[in-house]
């Protein structure tokens, strides 16, 4: 049982943490992700309220997360360029799969990878994700570069919040009920990482449609 390796994941039904799994691909992670921001640039979207979010995101994969004054939505293609989102490289199916596995989701196949970004001070507060069809399907999330506060609600926004420290390599899979629980990301604080310079990089594989 995935739940078996890590004590951490026995206090949290449905997620499995897996310390470093990345750690070996992540330059290779890295640079596909500056190759997906090279065709679909990060950009700091807007929420339905009109704030500014303070992570910067783009997507690859058939559909991406979008969000501007009409809503939150998956779309085929980038607002900001009009393109389609650049194509989910091997090395990142590859991963989510492999992670999923190991989470005890054989079979995932996410149809997209949302890209946040974190410059020193940026954070997510705490949110849940209801914009996929199908809660059946886990998420995968990978973090490259600077460490940072991971926030684990519950299924209620005002149950008290976990933290759990996540570093650059470490891969969490989120799935059942967990799947719907309140969750963030504490202010990210100053420092530099040599794979992604003043930043903190999180890959989450989702299927969106
Ligand atoms: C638990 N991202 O993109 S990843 C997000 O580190 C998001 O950038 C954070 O929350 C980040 O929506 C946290 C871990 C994560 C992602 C999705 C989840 C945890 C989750 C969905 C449901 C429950
Ligand atoms: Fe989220």
């Amino acid at each position: 049982m995935p739940g078996d390796l890590f004590p951490e994941t026995l206090a949290h039904p449905g997620l499995t943490i897996l310390p470093g799994f990345a750690g070996e691909a992540a330059p290779a992670l890295m640079a596909a992700v500056r190759e997906i921001a090279a065709h679909a640039p990060f950009r700091r979207m807007k929420t339905p309220g009109g704030k500014e979010m303070s992570a910067a995101m783009t997507n690859c994969g058939a559909v991406g997360w979008v969000s501007d004054a009409k809503g939150y939505r998956y779309q085929a293609s980038d607002p900001y360029t009009g393109l389609p989102w650049p194509m989910m490289p091997v090395i990142f199916r590859d991963l989510a799969q492999r992670a999923a596995q190991a989470g005890g989701f054989a079979g995932f196949a996410p149809d997209v990878a949302l890209i946040n970004r974190y410059e020193p001070g940026a954070k997510m507060s705490l949110h849940q994700d209801v914009d996929e069809q199908d809660f059946s399907a886990p998420i995968v999330s990978v973090s490259l570069g600077l460490p940072a506060m991971f926030l684990w609600g519950g299924a209620k926004r005002t149950d008290k919040a976990a933290r759990i420290a996540l570093a650059s390599g470490d891969v969490l899979v989120w799935g059942g009920p967990a799947r719907r629980h309140f969750h963030g990301i504490a202010p990210v604080k100053a420092g530099t990482h040599p794979l992604t310079g003043a930043a903190r990089v999180n890959l989450t594989f989702r299927l969106a449609m």
